[in-house]
């Protein structure tokens, strides 16, 4: 496969880009090899600079739930643009979108738009932090929440001893009030509370870990928390920038039934373009400026373009709810098809997922914390990865990602990435 305009592009991006790239993932550091520079999109199906086309499982890590360059997306945001792109003031759309946000997802009484997953997380930490007057967070291990300081994190020594930052540049004063728990862990999370009785604002987590590879909630566990947060007066947060409207159109939080006190959305309400959100409970929300005492703004937030293709895929969602069953048929397929050609070659290896979002590890039991997760065999994954990748299909450069499917994926695709999965799983 001829990947030169790749490998010159990045060596070029490297001049002036740390690393080549915009984001970390992308350089493909834990596969190896040229990463792709991408050229275009369209459908499943993406185009790299060397004109190599791929049935892509990444989907810009998770925003193109409908496929890539949707055309009633594409011509919703011609359409806006031609209004002008950024007015610096309040707009008709967004009170769409909070509308929309409000009606869809029935804990989320009100809403802020801003421009990435990452903001929506540190906004909606801060505004806990505010509302409860609390200074302590629980997160947990291996689960990924954008790149604010309080989340760039990890467990102490101890289980109860104060987070030491996981990335240099994060002070330990603001380490010390992240305290981290292994996933799946209710007793651990108990334990902290034990040790900082009256200190935890919020506790928040992916209510699917979709940041280690895939790792479901087990039975009880979002349900435990929630009551230990109204036990404790804390409130809790599901990060749902990737299972928001992926899920179903209530996210995870209508998939398992428990109601968090604040969402953080990305990806999906944004289509593509830079949106991000948070919101919850009325009395909670009332706290950020102007109305209440919490500070937090954004020059692009709310943006007319970017809110007008969040708005066309919401919009085709909510039309046909029935797209979540196709999702959801596409991803029993695939793990299915993965489950059966382990048994087969007697492979090592753990399926998960939910819905849309699915995981192969190469590890020999199923996977249910971070712990776990890392011990998984990345150098078979890497080579996996490869294999695929040099016969078209593009899954995501980390055994520690999803695999995003969307409703433009067919019965043919996840049939090819078997088959082509057969070839690998033949060679080892
Ligand atoms: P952004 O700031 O990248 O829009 O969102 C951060 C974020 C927050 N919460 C969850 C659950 C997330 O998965 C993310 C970002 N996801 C990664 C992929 N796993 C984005 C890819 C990247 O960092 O380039």
């Amino acid at each position: 496969m001829d990947t030169s305009r790749s490998q010159a592009l990045f060596l070029r991006a490297q001049k002036h880009i740390p690393g080549g790239v915009n984001s970390p993932v992308r350089a493909f550091g834990s596969v190896g090899g040229t990463p792709r520079f991408i050229q275009k999109a369209q459908g499943v199906s993406v185009t790299d600079a060397d004109g190599n086309s791929y049935t892509d499982y990444i989907g810009s890590w998770g925003p193109m739930l409908l496929g890539h360059n949707h055309p009633v997306i594409r011509e919703a945001v011609i359409r806006a643009a031609q209004d002008g792109l950024s007015f610096g003031a309040a707009t008709g759309r967004e009170c769409q979108m909070a509308e929309k946000l409000c009606a869809l997802v029935p804990s989320v009484e009100m809403v802020r738009l801003v421009n990435s997953g990452t903001e929506a997380v540190m906004s909606a930490l801060r505004a806990a932090r505010g509302y409860t007057g609390r200074d302590k967070i629980i997160k947990f291990a291996g689960c990924y929440h954008g790149h604010c300081d309080a989340m760039l994190v990890q467990a102490g020594s101890g289980l109860m001893t104060a987070g030491i930052p996981s990335s240099a540049g994060i002070t330990q004063g603001c380490a010390q009030d992240t305290l981290t728990a292994p996933y799946n862990d209710l007793n651990a999370v108990r334990q902290i509370w034990e040790q900082n009785p009256g200190q935890i604002a919020a506790v928040i987590l992916e209510p699917v870990a979709a940041n280690m590879g895939v790792v479901p909630p087990k039975p009880g566990f979002l349900a435990g928390l929630r009551e230990l947060c109204t036990q404790h007066g804390a409130l809790l947060i599901f990060d749902e920038v990737i299972t928001g409207f992926r899920l179903g159109l209530g996210g995870a939080q209508e998939y398992y039934g428990v109601k968090p006190d604040l969402t953080c959305f990305g990806k999906v309400i944004g289509a593509g373009m830079p949106v991000g959100a948070y919101g919850g409970r009325r009395e909670v929300m009332e706290q950020i400026a102007p109305l209440g005492p919490v500070y937090q703004a954004g020059t692009l937030s709310g943006n007319p373009i970017a809110v007008a293709a969040g708005l066309a895929q919401l919009d085709i969602l909510e039309r046909d709810p029935s797209l979540y069953l196709t999702l959801e048929q596409r991803g029993r397929q695939l793990r299915e098809g993965l489950r059966a050609l382990l048994q087969t070659y007697s492979t090592p290896g753990a399926v998960q997922g939910e819905g849309s979002l699915s995981c192969l590890f190469f590890h020999p039991a199923p996977v249910s914390d971070y712990e776990t997760a890392k011990q998984s065999d990345t150098a078979r994954y890497a080579r996996y990865f490869h294999y695929l990748l040099e016969h078209g299909i593009y899954l995501a450069p980390s055994q520690f990602e999803a695999i995003f499917l969307s409703a433009a994926h067919t019965p043919e695709h996840i049939d090819e990435l078997l088959s082509r999965t057969e070839e690998f799983f033949r060679t080892l």
